[in-house]
């Protein structure tokens, strides 16, 4: 891996750069050998073989070389399948989703770029990640053609309107690179530049983290209205005392309920803690065991905000 950048291409800064480099310069020396090749060979015989005084008819009179037919076949054969299985083994690692990658979903459109991130996150032409770790995005458009490049990372795709296209990579060192739409896109199609900012695991998590907290100046229980309305609670739970899929949340907390195998539980802060997290584990009397679970897509604090909505729809 070389991260500086070299006369013809930019630093290598992704798992798959230097494949895709090393394949590039073995097509261009080859192409170079063969250009030197074929100009020195036709300049000689232009040369020895140039007309001279008049004379006519200085070429033997053969018609056909069997041996040779098979060696200027054979010979340049070789090359090319060298470049096709190279190709489609690196096309292969470009193209086959890593099964435990940072899933982040790309939207493209004129002339911007947003994220979102599991956990609610999201940003507006900046995609932030996780150094050493696979990246997936699953990209679409909400308007024309775009194509997500980013040079350093030896990546681009087509970004479409209607239908999903995927990418995956992974950066291998930190900082910033350059994101660009490779797909003519209108007036405003140069502009649209983003940044590709690789930070370490650590950050990457604080990060997300941050964007899961009130905003400033939230109350928690505020917050937690805003997530029963975002994390779609409220699809299966209504506030004001009609069931639905799930049980309401008015009248909920405090109070008890009777458990499908007979138990009766009051409903606590842990007892709302595991119906999120754990829905499976204590299933309420007379409903089906149809509610998804939110581990690892809700984080503490926005249980804590669910938490804090759920005991004032109690009062
Ligand atoms: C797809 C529908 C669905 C969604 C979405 C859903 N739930 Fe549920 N939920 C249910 C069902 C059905 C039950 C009852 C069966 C059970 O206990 O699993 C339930 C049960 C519960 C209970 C226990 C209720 C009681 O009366 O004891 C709590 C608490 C709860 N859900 C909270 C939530 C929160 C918070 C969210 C959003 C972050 C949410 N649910 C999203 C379907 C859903
Ligand atoms: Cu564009």
């Amino acid at each position: 891996m070389d991260t500086t950048a070299g006369f013809w291409l930019p630093g290598q800064f992704s798992t798959i750069s230097s494949d895709v480099d090393g394949l590039f310069y073995f097509i261009y020396y080859c192409s170079v050998f063969l250009f030197a090749l074929v100009v020195t060979a036709m300049t000689y015989f232009a040369i020895r073989y140039r007309r001279r005084g008049g004379k006519v008819g200085l070429t033997s009179g053969f018609t056909h070389n069997t041996t040779m037919e098979i060696l200027w076949s054979v010979i340049p054969a070789i090359p090319i399948v060298v470049v096709f299985v190279w190709g489609s083994k690196t096309f292969m690692r470009m193209h086959a989703m890593p099964g435990n990658a940072v899933e982040i979903k790309a939207t493209a459109q004129k002339w911007f770029w947003s994220f979102d991130y599991p956990e609610g996150a999201s940003s507006v032409n900046e995609l932030i990640v996780p150094v050493n770790k696979p990246v997936k995005l699953t990209m679409s458009s909400q308007d024309v053609i775009h194509s997500f490049f980013v040079p350093e990372f030896r990546v681009k795709q087509d970004v479409l309107p209607n239908r999903y296209t995927q990418l995956w990579f992974q950066a291998v060192a930190k900082g910033n690179f350059d994101l660009y739409c490779a797909e003519f896109c209108g007036k405003g199609h140069s502009e649209m530049l983003g940044k590709v900012r690789v930070v370490s695991d650590t950050e990457f998590v604080r990060w997300m983290d941050e964007q899961n907290k009130p905003p400033a100046g939230m109350s928690l229980e505020d917050f937690g209205a805003q997530l029963y309305k975002s994390k779609a609670c409220a699809t299966c739970h209504s506030v004001n005392g009609t069931p639905g899929t799930g049980p309401t949340f008015m009248q909920m907390f405090g109070h008890e309920v009777l458990l499908a195998d007979g138990q009766r539980v009051i409903v606590d802060e842990n007892y709302i803690r595991e119906s999120i997290l754990d829905p499976r584990a204590k299933i309420v009397n007379g409903y089906q065991p149809v509610m998804p679970t939110y581990q690892g897509v809700i984080k503490d604090r926005q249980i804590d905000a669910l938490i804090a909505y759920l005991k004032t729809l109690a009062k």
